[in-house]
């Protein structure tokens, strides 16, 4: 490791992803390895961009690492969570200096919207990257898995498959790219429902649902073939089954989390009508599916022909503050090095 790599400032982006197979249930909590694999779609235009740089002199006073969030100091729980990450990168590089750390979401953080799975997937990249390792693919998404496990799909652009793996170190937990950004040209429509955090962290919920929910086997056991089916779904480039597999593994996902002790519901009012909304979509004949995470959001796959009505129906439901019509996205990718 010379002095010049360590000198390094590295700036990357990621592009956050969304579910279509949908991740929750750990495995392995210390490792943060998935029970089940998942499938997503990374998207542009609403991402993180993180810089970092590993110096003597680029801690706080104490030592520790600087994390800087939109600018300013980050609150403890999120500063907290990056040195976590960061000491993982030393470990792995063999050094013990501290790092600067600035992140921020690159379009005005939407309510709800602000994911952890662009954030540790750009630091993955940028972070390794300032150490002066030079990581794969396959190794860049395990490490991001560890700051967060939708991260590890975060490293890829497109349509992204993660594998639950089955080695206990976590090795072949890695996701990978099924399609690039610019293969299969859809839209996802964003139908912002409410402001604010949401009432549960995924990590709690996930934990409490593997726990106490009665659904919870059940819904381990469905993942595999709806993975199958959405992979089928994504190669063939079929809208059709790839929404309504990803429509019936959120409502599977939320089932299983409701069904917890003490439950977990996401939803609103304004949740369920837009899932009405899309129904009418449909039955009207347009080719429209909608998915939830763990918020009351209402994400909808479409066509890109199909998008402007898409977002013109979603907005005129009652309770839709506003929708966003994202496009397909670059995975984590490096904007700057010097
Ligand atoms: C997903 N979600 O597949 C699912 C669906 C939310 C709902 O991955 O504990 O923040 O950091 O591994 O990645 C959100 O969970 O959880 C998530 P951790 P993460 O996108």
């Amino acid at each position: 490791m010379t002095e010049n790599s360590l000198r390094k400032s590295v700036t990357v982006r990621a592009g956050t992803n969304i579910a279509l197979v949908k991740y929750w249930g750990k495995r392995d909590a210390a490792l943060n390895l998935p029970a089940a694999g998942s499938l997503s779609l990374t998207l542009a235009n609403l991402g993180s961009e993180t810089t970092v740089r590993f110096a003597p002199d680029a801690g706080v006073a104490d030592g520790r690492d600087r994390v800087l969030f939109a600018g300013a100091p980050a609150e403890q729980k999120f500063a907290a969570r990056v040195r976590g990450f960061l000491d993982l990168v030393r470990a792995r590089a063999g050094i013990r200096i501290p790092a600067e750390v600035a992140t921020r979401n690159s379009v005005p953080t939407a309510a709800g919207l602000a994911s952890s799975a662009a954030g540790f997937a750009a630091l993955a990249l940028a972070a390794s990257r300032a150490a002066g390792l030079s990581l794969s693919p396959a190794e860049l998404s395990e490490l991001a898995r560890r700051g967060s496990g939708s991260a590890a799909r975060s490293i890829f652009g497109g349509f992204v498959e993660m594998s639950a793996g089955v080695l206990a170190d976590g090795s072949d937990a890695v996701a990978q790219r099924l399609l690039d950004e610019a293969a299969w040209d859809v839209r996802l429509c964003v139908a912002i429902t409410a402001q604010g955090e949401k009432a549960i962290g995924s990590t709690a919920a996930m934990e409490r649902t593997a726990l106490t929910s009665p659904y919870y086997q059940g819904w381990l056991n469905s993942v595999p073939v709806d993975l199958a089916e959405a992979r089928s779904a994504v190669a063939a480039r079929d809208l059709a089954t790839l929404g309504a597999v990803a429509e019936r593994s959120a409502l599977r996902m939320h089932a299983c989390a409701l069904a917890a002790d003490p439950h977990i519901l996401y939803w609103n009012p304004a949740t369920v009508a837009a899932m009405a909304t899309v129904k009418g979509l449909r039955a009207a004949g347009t080719s429209a599916f909608f998915t939830i995470d763990a918020g009351p959001h209402v994400k909808v796959l479409c066509e890109t022909s199909d998008a402007a009505h898409v977002q013109a129906a979603l907005a005129a439901t009652p309770g839709v503050m506003r929708v966003l019509v994202l496009a397909p996205g670059q995975g984590a990718h490096i904007l700057n090095e010097n």
